[in-house]
């Protein structure tokens, strides 16, 4: 391999491992009706992992996450993990307790969508939630 060549492959090869190795989980535990913590702050890469979801799941609303992402809809009653690439805020609920108004949010990096997420007319259980998101997000 050219000297230059090598010289360019080396950092890139660093620094890919040096991502991989700060790349952090973060965990939301579901305690009664709430996720705990209800907001987290996370950095693009990250993962966060909910634990103790017998009868819980993930799931987020479209128009209440980034553009382009995919829909997110853990199976029922299982401990779930994502890991988050784009940046931005990612309300979530549990399906069947939203109602209670268990759901939470995770921003990743900046809040990019936080217009979007303004603009939305949630009300009940899911209002609380965006509020709780908009909230956190605004005093970053
Ligand atoms: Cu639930």
């Amino acid at each position: 391999m050219p000297k230059t060549k090598l010289a360019l492959t080396i950092p890139a090869a660093l620094l890919f491992i040096t991502q991989s190795v700060f790349a952090e989980t973060h965990v939301v535990t579901a305690i009664g009706m709430k996720f705990e913590p209800m907001v987290v702050k996370i950095a693009p890469g990250d993962t966060v992992r909910w634990e103790n979801m017998p009868t819980h799941n993930v799931e987020t609303i479209e128009g209440l996450v980034p553009e382009g992402t995919e829909k997110i809809m853990s199976p029922m009653g299982e401990n779930y993990q994502h890991t988050f690439d784009k940046e931005g805020i990612y309300v979530y609920i549990c399906t069947p307790h939203i109602g209670s108004g268990m759901g939470g949010a995770v921003i990743v990096g900046e809040p990019t969508n936080l217009d979007d997420i303004k603009a939305s007319d949630a009300s009940g259980g899911l209002g609380r939630v965006v509020r709780k998101a908009i909230q956190e997000a605004e005093a970053m």
